[in-house]
């Protein structure tokens, strides 16, 4: 049964890969998965429909059957449990991979989210100037630490795996900041992510998603 994914109608990112579908996407593609995709407005995410789908009113979901899932991180979890190739098969090693998808979204993304509020959300509060370094700050502290980790290895702890994959779509948002070219182990980490042929085909999908609503609305 093909999987049905949620992205945005009109992503705010204008197709840099930066929405979270962005990373089922890759995931979908790293184990050869075909999928379709239902583009929803903002206003359709807090709609019952959605909702029911998703409790927050947000993207990504997916649906397989019987089985609707939100949360980028518990979606990527069950196509790497239901797939090969992107979870080792030692029981030790599966359960670093899956730690490595927790430290992703709960200790290197708050962070990193934490900047895009500071700049966007409270870009115009009197005290957005005096937060931001101490923002990046922490920022700066556990992209030293996860450097320090990474060492010269190519994957965070073996061949390519989820966790990868959630640590390279967490790391990407800081692109623009120019951050991580702070530090070069971790710039070439998200290059060698970004290389992969399934990242190529997942960012190359959800760009032509933008380029055909940009192409309507001008
Ligand atoms: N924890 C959830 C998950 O991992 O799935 C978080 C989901 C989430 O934040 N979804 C966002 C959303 O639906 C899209 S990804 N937001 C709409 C809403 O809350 O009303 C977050 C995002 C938004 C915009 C950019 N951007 O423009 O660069 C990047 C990422």
């Amino acid at each position: 049964m093909t999987p049905t994914i949620t992205a945005f109608e009109q992503s705010p990112d204008r197709g840099q890969g930066l929405a979270r579908d962005m990373r089922v996407r890759w995931a979908l593609e790293e184990v050869g998965q075909p999928y379709d995709v239902r583009l929803v407005s903002f206003e359709a995410m807090k709609q019952p429909a959605h909702l029911a789908l998703h409790p927050f009113g947000q993207i990504p979901t997916y649906e397989e059957g019987d089985l609707a899932l939100f949360e980028s991180g518990a979606i990527v979890l069950h196509l790497a449990q239901q797939h090969a190739g992107l979870l080792p098969d030692d029981a030790n090693a599966r359960a670093r991979a899956i730690t490595w998808m927790f430290a992703a979204i709960n200790t290197v993304e708050p962070p990193v989210l934490e900047l895009v509020i500071v700049r966007i959300v409270e870009g115009d509060k009197p005290w957005a100037a005096e937060r931001l370094p101490l923002v990046k700050d922490r920022i700066r502290q556990r992209l030293q630490q996860l450097s320090a980790r990474l060492g010269d290895a190519d994957w965070l702890d073996g061949a390519f795996s989820a966790g990868d994959l959630m640590m390279v779509h967490a790391l990407l948002r800081l692109k623009p900041s120019g951050m991580l070219d702070e530090f070069p182990t971790l710039a070439a980490y998200v290059a060698r992510g970004e290389a992969r042929p399934a990242y190529k085909r997942a960012f190359d999908a959800q760009l032509a998603v933008f380029a055909a609503t940009a192409s309507h609305a001008g």
